[in-house]
């Protein structure tokens, strides 16, 4: 079935002024077409902006907790279609089914959680220093928010951006990858099932270099947040510096993960099979690096491989796959790419580092998990985010040694460390410099609750996700209310 995907403009779903259209296949098998889906100009642009412009004075002045009641109510149409979405998830991902629906659980998540934010975005109120007069911060919206998001995960990192951004009275344009349309599609019908009025959300598609970057430095727009690469992200960073326009990004990651000797090896094993191949590590929290204690460095790596030769790779809609295909042509190349370097720069090719074109990988995009073992800290694989089953192992003898190497890269997103010592656990939760860091747990994983940003060339330090100290800070200012009831003339720092 070809889902016929259109833009969201105005509380109407409408083609592309131009009529163009383009198409979007399915990873695992690109005689499968997934979607004909309106390719968004300029034009269409022009008018998401002004939807979302005129709907955000009535958004704006609704009470949050009744903008939190819609989310409520979006959460639980998600909940209802979960299944129906997380199917669409790994049709147009790739993903894995069990992912899939992983995936459409984080997006219900959200909308539940930033539906109680709605009861709370708090503000202060502090006393003041003179008499008679109250001081108090308060939330408000920037106006019209434009999100762009990533096709890794095409329901959560939407809903990560969209749910915050309403419940602090935005509205919206969301510009998907290209590579999820139809998921973006299917998770706005759900907002708009949930009776978000007309306006508030809008969607349009289209590539980053053109509707997304006319949409982004529109002057109809007023905050941008952006998920993608970190070439995308720098070069919005340099149009929309010139332009004072907040802007949250989130971009690639390098994560590791420190094996200690003390470690369960059975628990860390299964952390760096999951956090290394899941979603055929297409995260930015991938764990591409392993650091492994010099005294276990060669039975964990056999044990490594023979576990990742055992991954069953095939289409995600399949009950027996662990890892799904890539999610296009470019990202097969990109990473087989990496994996030439790889063998180039003399680390050694464990297992896998091949394209599987046998089965039912036959028409996908797939590669095998791949190992590399002896690398060294500066190769390009050490440092370099590949966005594909490709792990480096790299050994170290010390805590300290394994930390430094650990963030000695330009990146600052997850790091992991497994041990049995509370000591240990200790200092590498102190010493790590990434936004998030696990102990005993993967790099993967991250709950919506909590703020999910990256640090250094990760991030900008608007992290996603969290309430205050997360995602409300960056979709809301804080406006400061000084009153004085006195009737005379009070002067602070002054009067005293
Ligand atoms: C990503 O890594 O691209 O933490 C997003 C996780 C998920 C989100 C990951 N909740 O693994």
């Amino acid at each position: 079935m070809v889902r016929i995907v259109k833009n969201f403009i105005g509380g109407s779903w409408v083609d592309a002024r131009s009529g163009k259209r383009f198409e979007k296949t399915n990873p695992a098998d690109s005689r499968d077409v997934v979607a004909s889906v309106a390719l968004s100009d300029k034009d269409d642009v022009d008018r998401a902006v002004e939807a979302a412009r005129s709907a955000f004075p009535a958004w704006k002045a609704l009470p949050p907790p009744r903008r939190g009641e819609m989310l409520f109510r979006v959460g639980e149409i998600l909940l209802q279609k979960k299944d129906e979405l997380g199917h669409l998830v790994t049709r147009e991902m790739g993903k894995v089914l069990s992912e899939g629906l992983g995936d459409v659980q984080e997006a219900i998540d959200m909308a539940y959680y930033m539906a109680g934010e709605g009861r709370r975005l708090q503000g202060e109120t502090v006393p003041s220093e003179l008499p008679d007069k109250d001081c108090k911060s308060i939330r408000e919206p920037h106006g019209v928010a434009a999100l762009i998001t990533p096709w890794n995960f095409p329901a959560a990192i939407p809903a990560w951006k969209l749910c915050p951004a309403l419940i602090c009275g935005n509205t919206v344009v969301l510009k998907p990858s290209s590579a999820t349309p139809s998921c973006a599609a299917a998770l706005v019908q759900a907002f708009e099932e949930a009776g978000i009025p007309d306006g508030v959300v809008n969607l349009v598609y289209g590539p980053g270099e053109e509707t997304g970057e006319y949409l982004v430095t529109h002057p109809g727009v007023d905050a941008v947040s952006f998920t993608g690469s970190c070439a995308a992200g720098e070069r919005l960073e340099s149009l929309l510096g010139k332009l004072h326009r907040p802007l949250a990004l989130e971009m690639g990651g390098k994560n590791a993960i420190i094996v200690m000797d003390d470690a369960d090896l059975q628990l860390a094993l299964e952390g760096v099979l999951w956090g290394a191949f899941g979603t055929s590590g297409q995260r930015c929290t991938a764990s591409s690096r392993v650091f492994v204690h010099d005294s276990l460095y060669g039975q964990f790596l056999e044990l490594l491989k023979t576990a990742a030769a055992g991954l069953k790779i095939g289409p995600g809609l399949h009950p027996a796959t662990d890892v799904g295909p890539l999610i296009n042509e470019s990202q097969l190349q990109k990473v087989l790419k990496y994996i030439r370097i790889g063998q180039e720069e003399g680390a050694r090719l464990v297992t896998g580092g091949n394209r599987i074109l046998t089965g039912d990988c036959s028409q996908g995009y797939f590669v095998a998990p791949t190992i590399f073992a002896d690398v060294l800290p500066r190769m390009r694989i050490a440092q370099e985010e590949i966005f594909g089953p490709v792990v480096s192992v790299l050994r170290f003898s010390t805590l300290d040694e394994a930390i430094a190497m650990v963030n000695d890269v330009p990146f600052g997103l997850s790091s992991a460390i497994y041990t049995g010592s509370v000591n240990t656990s200790a200092r590498a939760e102190r010493d790590l410099r990434t936004g998030l860091v696990y102990i005993n747990a993967s790099t993967i994983g991250a709950e919506i609750q909590l703020p999910f940003g990256g640090w250094k060339h990760s991030g900008s330090g608007h992290p996603e996700a969290g309430g205050r100290g997360g995602a409300l800070d960056f979709y809301s200012r804080m406006k400061v209310v000084y009153r004085d009831f006195s009737g005379r003339l009070q002067k602070a720092q002054i009067d005293r």
